[in-house]
């Protein structure tokens, strides 16, 4: 295939954004389903790394957030991570529970700006994930990923961001939970916002496309976040955060496809994989498949289309 990458798999066992364990497992479960061998198959080089380790940390009790020490280790270890492997191809990290995305956004920021590029993110969840310690009720802070490479206050302890990813380069689709404090910070910014229901009436290929667009008008990176739950819960039960009237698998397809067909891409997560929660591994595969749609795996070769 004529856009062959040089795919750079990395394991990120981080299990430390929220109470509900076993994200840990995740990296191991897309080796078992096969993804290394999936890319190949597509014609792309491919290296898996092994694991990413959180650096050394202190953990201690905090009365509302969870394993604050423990996350910030990742994000300094993983921002590390990604921008070294953006030098050497495209990262594909294998999670892990979305507050990796603390650390790998902020590390395709830091390859970015070096680059003298912009970057763009592009979130695929049920969730904004728009929190800051202080907004969010849970203490979650794989519920804070945005709020944090977007500059929002309160997030002591972590790396300083010293240039905010601006928000007109965010767009999140496939939204349906989304808490109050959050909502009211993102209705005062630019970002792109997609819900369910515009996907349901308009498709999701429209704003995808307006989004690409804009991505390569800029010269731009593009980060993708893929959380399980973007999915229906019916198609992909293995997340602990289920919610129903989520993606179909042809609209993550779809999705995927026109990633791939974007040639844009230059960084990916895969988030929030619980495989003690999956039946029979179906999860893992079906998170496989996307990935490899997003790689060039086509039912028929066909033009690119303009939406
Ligand atoms: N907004 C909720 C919280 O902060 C849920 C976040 N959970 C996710 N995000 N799975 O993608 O706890
Ligand atoms: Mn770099
Ligand atoms: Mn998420
Ligand atoms: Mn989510």
């Amino acid at each position: 295939m004529s856009n062959q990458q040089n795919c750079i798999l990395l394991g990120v066992p981080l299990d430390s954004g929220k109470r509900r364990r076993g994200c840990l497992m995740g990296p191991d479960a897309y080796r078992t389903a096969g993804l290394e061998r999936a890319l190949r198959d597509l014609g792309h080089s491919v290296t898996d790394r092994g694991n990413v380790a959180p650096a050394p940390f202190h953990a201690q009790e905090h009365e509302k957030l969870h394993a604050l020490e423990e996350t910030i280790a990742w994000t300094e270890s993983l921002a590390a991570a990604a921008d070294a492997a953006m030098d050497d191809g495209l990262p594909i990290f294998m999670g892990g529970d979305h507050a990796l995305a603390l650390g790998t956004v902020l590390g395709a920021m830091r390859h970015a700006e070096k680059a003298g590029r912009p970057l763009f993110v592009l979130w695929l969840d049920a969730h904004t994930d728009f929190h800051t310690p202080q907004t969010s009720d849970s203490g979650n802070l794989h519920g804070t990923p945005l709020g944090y490479v977007t500059g929002r206050e309160g997030f002591d302890g972590f790396p300083k961001i010293e240039t905010p990813l601006p928000h007109d380069n965010i767009a999140m689709i496939g939204l349906r939970s989304v808490d109050a404090l959050e909502r009211a910070a993102l209705q005062e910014t630019t970002v792109t916002y997609v819900d369910m229901r515009e996907i349901d009436e308009s498709g999701i290929a429209k704003p995808l496309q307006r989004f690409l667009d804009k991505v390569e008008a800029a010269g731009g990176m593009l980060h993708v976040s893929l959380d399980v739950d973007f999915l229906d819960p019916s198609v992909a039960p293995a997340v602990g955060t289920t919610v129903p009237g989520g993606a179909t698998v042809r609209e993550g397809h779809l999705v995927m496809e026109m990633l791939s067909d974007s040639g844009l891409m230059t960084s990916l997560d895969l988030v929030e994989l619980n495989p003690f929660l999956d039946e029979r591994g179906r999860t893992a595969q079906l998170m496989v498949d996307l990935t490899a749609s997003a790689f060039g795996r086509r039912v028929f070769d066909r033009p690119t289309r303009a939406y």
